[in-house]
């Protein structure tokens, strides 16, 4: 019993290291009214390993918090500029 514990414990360790979250911060420019912010989510939202979205239109940019195994930083990017925005990937700023 005390066994299986013990693997299940390691597996449980092992499934969080894999599945790493990133965050990427992107300027986005073209988005207008809060509908552009949505659409923007929502556009996002369609990739595989989302986490989080945050879009601001008053300060233009896109926090999305990611598993980077399964997508990254330039799709997520592709996929703001597929729905008319043009992103362009910055360093995140702390607090
Ligand atoms: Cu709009």
């Amino acid at each position: 019993m005390k066994k299986i514990i013990l693997i299940a414990s390691i597996l449980l360790t092992a499934q969080i290291t894999w599945a790493k979250s990133q965050k990427a911060c992107f300027k986005v420019e073209g988005m207008t009214c809060a509908a552009c912010t949505v659409t923007t989510k929502v556009a996002i939202n369609k990739l595989d390993g989302i986490n989080d979205i945050d879009v601001s239109l008053k300060n233009k940019s896109a926090v999305v918090d990611y598993d980077d195994n399964k997508t990254d930083a330039v799709k997520i990017k592709e996929k703001i500029d597929s729905v008319g925005y043009k992103a362009t990937k910055r360093q995140c700023e702390e607090g």
